[in-house]
């Protein structure tokens, strides 16, 4: 039996990989940069497995899925943590290609990986599934268009799961991050440019991969009976604001 972490080479796919692994379970992280799945392999040992897959391609995941073998097979929890965020142009001047790379990645690449999964869990009745959302899923912001509305889907996509696992002891639920440092995304999603990605982070606050590691532990250990549908997290130095309203001049 094991663990299957996908955007498992940085960030909150790393933190997940150890803070399981040191729980005592047996993690495979699987990530297309296998350069720093060698490196996890040299921290984490035995107990770790590197797998080299490209979530966003669906012959990369069949591949690669297909390889296990033994105790590698056999997936009780899966964590669908891979996902990106690229730019913040409001919709209009957006990169339509960013648009696609999102949803190949956050909804398309996610769905080949559950697709594959779920058959073994249900014919064992047990398994786990943990999906990576985001408060931009539920809470619009301006320049959040494709990257909040593919959240949006892995939120519905879950409870959508959990209802056509009724009657099964599988367990589905969505983790829904808000402002979360120490991570990739915002360099990812302004394209390298860290001044700007470290501006997101500046005198804050936020919540840390360490933060939503520890939860998919949290989450996993609970009672088997239990199942959380959802869980929004926030640090404490983020709220809700209000809804904007534009006033007309005279
Ligand atoms: C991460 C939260 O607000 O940066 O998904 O989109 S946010």
């Amino acid at each position: 039996m094991a663990i299957l972490i996908t955007g498992a080479s940085a960030g909150f796919g790393a933190a997940m990989c150890q803070i399981l692994v040191n729980a005592g379970y047996d993690v495979i992280g699987a990530a297309r940069r296998s350069d720093k799945l060698t490196r996890l392999h040299e921290t984490l040992g035995e107990r770790f497995l590197p797998l080299s897959m490209d979530v966003g391609q669906k012959d990369s995941v069949d591949k690669a899925l297909a390889s296990l073998e033994g105790k590698w097979a056999e997936i009780d929890l899966l964590v669908n943590n891979a996902g990106l965020a690229l730019g913040l142009e409001r919709a209009a001047e957006a990169n339509y290609a960013d648009w696609e790379n999102m949803i190949q990645t956050n909804i398309l690449g996610l769905t080949y990986v559950t697709r594959q999964i779920l058959p073994d869990m249900v014919a064992r009745d047990h398994g786990y599934i943990i999906n990576l959302g985001s408060t931009a899923g539920t809470w619009p912001y301006q320049g959040g268009n494709v990257y909040g509305a593919t959240k949006a889907f892995v939120h519905q996509f879950s409870l959508n799961l959990r209802t056509d696992l009724i009657g099964t002891r599988i367990r589905v639920t969505n983790i829904e991050p808000g402002l979360c440092g120490d991570t990739e995304f915002s360099t990812v999603r302004f394209k390298g440019d860290e001044a700007r990605a470290r501006e997101v982070y500046r005198q804050v606050s936020y919540l840390t991969p360490e933060d939503i590691a520890k939860t998919v532990l949290w989450l996993y250990q609970t009672p088997e009976h239990m199942n959380v549908n959802y869980l929004e997290i926030m640090p404490v130095s983020q709220a809700y604001g209000g809804l904007n309203v534009t006033r007309t001049p005279g």
